[in-house]
């Protein structure tokens, strides 16, 4: 047997145990997982990109067929009813024939309203995990996503098995090969159109295989947090880039940023002095420390460049006292990775769901939970030069630290993220990004 296959069969045998425990705790007999339907544009015959139910490709490595059905009880072997319609429209997939296939028990669905007589017939003691509501009453389900068979689900998820630790490396090669040719792209003077382009190439990934839309930023556009759009047309001259771009592997997510500088200048400086924060962050995650340390971290490490650099005419603790790193670090420092880029669970205390909000001055801190062995972190800090958020500082008291020569220097380079991927293991971390040679 190869290793992926072992790997993959301690997989199953981990998600049968937690299935089996949140089905006792509810006193269920069995979830019913959908993979999804297509789902049509309005006033139109053509769909969305199909994107699979998470629940579902926890199971499978199975994200591009909708109309699939797992009937899973924690003991018996899982019973997948696999979509293979009779269609000379579209690519029907092949008939499961793959590492994963023996550790199920298939069925073949030809019409997507046929799945009835293979679902379980009485319906009570079963739920229903899944998107269509409407589908899942029709069927005869009364019991639809319970949160708390959710909630359970959602908290162990931070704990990888080894086989997802594979395919987030798998996707980080992935991605790193993208970023690689996307750098180059950009030292060549091409549009932000084109180095998505030639990122596309390398990760061999269309737009609906890439786990979130890649932020493509040349010179101010780098300062929008979330850039989505792509100029064709190449500036003049491309001062800065930054990429937040990632890849899948078997449903898996990678989730890297990069930010370059094209002359050897005060803002390749300032990248460098970023890069080394994310490089601390990354050590001083460990078994214990509460997340949200590391972001409290991050805001002393921003203050000090701040500071340094004589951005803010202060000392870092003086700086953040005042809040000023908000201005210039407005995100979160990192989340969960893995079935989805933001993986979920990250706010929760305990598996029954007891919520474990973000600190009231620190809202969008996706993670609040203690650090464990076997969760993985992206670990992404930021030193933006955003206009909106420059402004409002500028009407505070606070205006008179900040050295504004310096920051309308600046302007013009948008803004920095330096962002890896990490296994924390009990004894040591795993920058999967790095190790891949990414600088
Ligand atoms: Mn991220």
């Amino acid at each position: 047997m190869s290793h992926h296959q072992e790997t993959y069969q301690a997989h199953i045998e981990v998600l049968q145990k937690r299935t089996k425990e949140a089905l006792q705790r509810e006193g269920l007999d069995g979830l019913v997982i959908h993979s999804g339907q297509g789902k049509r544009l309005f006033l139109d015959d053509n769909h969305y990109p199909f994107k699979v139910n998470p629940q579902f490709k926890a199971w499978l490595p199975v994200v591009d067929n909708p109309n699939c059905w797992l009937v899973v009880n924690g003991e018996d072997k899982p019973k997948l009813i696999f979509y293979r319609p009779v269609d000379f429209w579209h690519k029907v997939p092949p008939e499961p024939n793959d590492f994963w296939t023996d550790s199920f028990d298939i069925v073949l669905l030809k019409q997507p309203d046929a799945v009835e007589k293979h679902l379980p017939y009485d319906k009570k003691g079963f739920a229903y995990i899944g998107e269509y509501i409407e589908v899942a009453r029709a069927l005869g389900f009364e019991n639809v996503n319970p949160d708390r068979v959710l909630h359970y689900l959602h908290f162990h998820r931070a704990y990888k098995t080894d086989y997802e630790l594979d395919c987030m490396r798998g996707a980080n090669k992935i991605a790193v090969s993208g970023h690689k040719a996307a750098h180059q792209a950009f030292l060549d003077g091409k549009s932000e159109f084109d180095i998505n382009l030639a990122y596309a190439q390398a990760t061999r990934h269309g737009d609906n295989d890439v786990p979130y839309t890649g932020i493509v930023a040349l010179n101010e556009h780098a300062s929008i947090l979330h850039y989505m759009h792509c100029d064709t047309q190449a500036p003049k001259t491309s001062r800065s880039f930054l990429i937040d771009a990632g890849a899948t592997y078997h449903g898996y997510a990678a989730d890297i940023t990069r930010t370059y500088s094209r002359e050897d200048n005060a803002f390749r400086d300032l990248i460098q002095a970023v890069d080394k924060v994310t490089l601390t962050l990354v050590d001083s995650l460990k078994p214990n420390v509460a997340y949200t340390d590391i972001h409290l971290l991050a805001h002393d490490g921003i203050a000090q460049i701040l500071s340094d650099v004589g951005i803010v005419n202060l000392s870092a603790p003086e700086i953040v006292e005042q809040g000023i790193t908000r201005t210039f670090f407005p995100h979160g420092i990192g989340h969960f990775l893995g079935l989805q880029v933001h993986d979920v669970g990250g706010q929760m205390n305990d598996d029954r769901g007891t919520p474990k909000p973000s600190p009231e001055d620190h809202p969008f801190l996706r993670c609040t939970r203690v650090v464990e062995p076997n969760q993985v972190f992206t670990i992404e800090p930021g030193l933006y030069f955003i206009d909106s958020l420059l402004a409002d500082l500028k009407a505070t008291p606070a205006s008179k630290y900040i050295n504004w020569d310096k920051v309308d220097q600046f302007r013009p380079f948008g803004g920095i993220r330096i962002e890896d991927d990490i296994i924390v293991h009990r004894e040591r971390n795993e920058n999967m990004t790095r190790e891949l040679d990414l600088d």
